[in-house]
């Protein structure tokens, strides 16, 4: 009995050993490949919260479909909408892949305790709003995602290669929306200025919190799930955007925010971390609403799910039936 434990523990360590070196010779790992347990549940960790906030995240400019100033802003607002359903459907599909059930994963979602970006339980007041999610929260998107393209694990860093593609272009149109507006009317300036000045700090929470507080950071990182720290891809995102603000005449709301020509970075004021938590803690100002508007379409879909089963169960009789027939 024991020298049988001793043998599945060195067994163990040598598969481990070899997973280690593989993954650091960047070669990807796939579904039906040996991995350490930590690692496939930190994967579905990472990629089902992943596949949460895109869903989550199509609520609050879902909310702006309908009013949009243009049909031409409406029709690229409602393209972008359903690029991040997509991107969650991807998602769950590389989720699945390590041998979790999308149905799980949701009920995770729905009862509160799978998280989701902190960056979607702030409302949308107003058009300027829908511009400044696609500059900087699909800005901030990009900035962490682009590097999961080269993530150890085959499916979820191929699906990151469309997402990534797919987030650009939310992006440039979130930036063209700001720029028309801040070349607008003084009013119309004004409200990109304070789009602007509420959705800057939660933007730049989104990459998490601070390394020396991210219990996950290391261990992803050896594991090359993550490729940058919190903090780096922190620091890339505020020194790309605030020059962008600059040229369209915006002002960063960081009172602190100064260049530093010696180390080629913006150095930034205090980050308000109780305000993340509370807001990840499920007590920000929509984590309600976006969670019962989640559980609506759940229950509201629930006649789509059966009909398909259904129609996937007489789809299976009709073709044994006819097998049977043949034999
Ligand atoms: N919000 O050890 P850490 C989009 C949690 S959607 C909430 O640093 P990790 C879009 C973290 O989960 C893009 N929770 O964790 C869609 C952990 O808790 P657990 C969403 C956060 O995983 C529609 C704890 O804090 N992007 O682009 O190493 C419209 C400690 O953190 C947050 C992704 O999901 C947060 N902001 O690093 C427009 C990217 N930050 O799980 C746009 C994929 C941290 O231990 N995810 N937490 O209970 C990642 O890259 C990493 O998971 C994170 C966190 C960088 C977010």
């Amino acid at each position: 009995m024991w020298n049988q434990r001793i043998f599945e523990v060195l067994m163990e360590m040598d598969l481990l050993q070899r997973f280690e070196a593989y993954v650091a010779s960047e070669k990807k790992i796939e579904p039906k490949d040996w991995m350490p347990d930590a690692y496939r549940r930190t994967l579905v960790r990472q990629i089902s919260q992943h596949a949460h906030s895109e869903v989550v995240g199509m609520l609050p400019e879902g909310n702006w479909i309908s009013r949009a100033p243009s049909l031409k802003r409406k029709a690229i607002l409602m393209a972008k909408v359903q690029d991040e359903a997509g991107h969650g459907l991807y998602l769950y599909s590389a989720c699945e892949t390590l041998g979790v059930r999308r149905d799980d994963t949701i009920r995770d979602l729905h009862s509160g305790k799978a998280k989701y970006s902190s960056i979607f339980n702030y409302p949308t007041l107003n058009w300027a709003d829908i511009g400044a999610i696609g500059w900087l929260v699909d800005g901030a998107a990009i900035m962490n995602q682009v590097p999961i393209c080269k993530c150890s694990y085959g499916p979820y860093a191929r699906a990151m290669v469309r997402v990534c593609k797919e987030e650009s272009f939310h992006q440039r149109q979130g930036f063209q929306i700001m720029m028309t507006m801040a070349g607008g009317t003084a009013e119309q300036k004004a409200m990109a200025q304070d789009a602007l000045n509420r959705w800057w700090w939660p933007s730049i929470m989104m990459f998490g919190p601070p390394d020396q507080d991210s219990p996950n950071s290391a261990q992803s990182m050896a594991w090359n799930i993550k490729r940058f720290s919190n903090d780096e891809l922190r620091q890339k995102f505020i020194d790309l955007t605030v020059p962008q603000a600059d040229l369209i005449g915006l002002t960063v709301p960081d009172a602190d925010l100064k260049w530093n020509a010696e180390t080629g970075h913006y150095e930034h004021g205090p980050i308000d971390w109780d305000e993340f938590k509370r807001v990840v803690a499920g007590h920000g100002p929509c984590n309600k609403e976006r969670l019962e508007a989640r559980r609506k379409a759940w229950d509201d879909g629930a006649w789509v799910r059966d009909a398909a089963r259904a129609h996937a169960e007489k789809r299976a009789s009709r073709k044994s039936d006819s097998n049977t027939a043949a034999a």
